[in-house]
């Protein structure tokens, strides 16, 4: 038997995350969050809360869509930012390669963003709407938000997954529809702050609170 097959090479993908979460971003470049989360958990809808709640910040939006630019078209009709600074990336394929696997798409955009506007502190990119096991390259974002909904059924937060356990932050969105659904808040919430080992939860309604206060401040913090 070779030495190969004696000590077979292992790799441990926490360590390797944890390590390149450490390193801050290059002096002066804009701080970068990614959101991700399921299709229809209200990314977007976040995303356009954020540029409102911090519109005292220089920042600028990459979106995700696998054959469309539909969600950068929603933000630029919302009139939430300057429509340039509002990059629509068209992945053609499963989002999560855009932003895990073969991130060069995403980072040309900020690149571009970053060029024309020197000043920028933040760039917020929103990944196509994917499924529970979609995470961001650490060499994309610093920082990376993970938004569900109680739409889809109070069962989600423990089904767990790296997005829902190792995401910087995990959002639980649309409480106001819980009655609706027959969602449990208290179990989802209960559930989250389990497998998320201490990783703070945030649970908001878009309705309730347009503004996003809680991720808002989240995102404050990181700059
Ligand atoms: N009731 C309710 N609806 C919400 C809330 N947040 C978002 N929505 C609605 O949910 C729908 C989907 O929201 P989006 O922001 O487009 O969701 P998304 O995750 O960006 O969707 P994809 O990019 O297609 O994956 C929209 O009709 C929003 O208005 C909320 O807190 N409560
Ligand atoms: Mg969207």
């Amino acid at each position: 038997m070779s030495a190969d097959h004696d000590h077979p090479v292992s790799f441990d993908p926490t360590v390797a995350e944890a390590d390149r979460h450490d390193q801050a971003p290059a002096a002066g470049r804009a701080v970068r969050i990614g959101v991700g989360g399921p299709v229809g958990s209200g990314k977007t809808a976040l995303v356009a809360a954020l540029c409102r709640a911090l519109a005292d910040v220089d920042l600028a939006v990459v979106t995700n869509d696998i054959y469309t630019t539909e969600d950068a078209e929603f933000l630029r009709r919302a009139g939430v930012l300057d429509p340039a600074r509002i990059e629509a990336v068209r992945t053609g394929c499963c989002p999560h390669t855009a932003i895990r696997d073969d991130i060069t798409a995403n980072l040309d955009a900020v690149d571009s963003l970053a060029e024309r506007f020197p000043g920028l502190r933040l760039v917020i990119i929103e990944s196509g709407g994917d499924n529970l096991t979609a995470v961001f390259s650490r060499g994309l974002v610093d920082h990376q938000i993970f938004v569900v909904d109680v739409a889809g059924g109070d069962k989600v937060p423990r089904k767990g997954g790296p997005g829902v356990t190792t995401a910087d932050l995990l959002v639980i969105n649309k409480t106001d529809l819980a009655p609706l659904v027959g969602a449990d808040l208290g179990v989802m919430s209960g559930d989250a702050h389990r497998v998320r080992n201490g990783l703070p939860v945030v649970l908001q309604s878009l309705v309730d609170t347009p503004d996003a206060p809680a991720v808002a401040g989240w995102v404050r913090d990181r700059l």
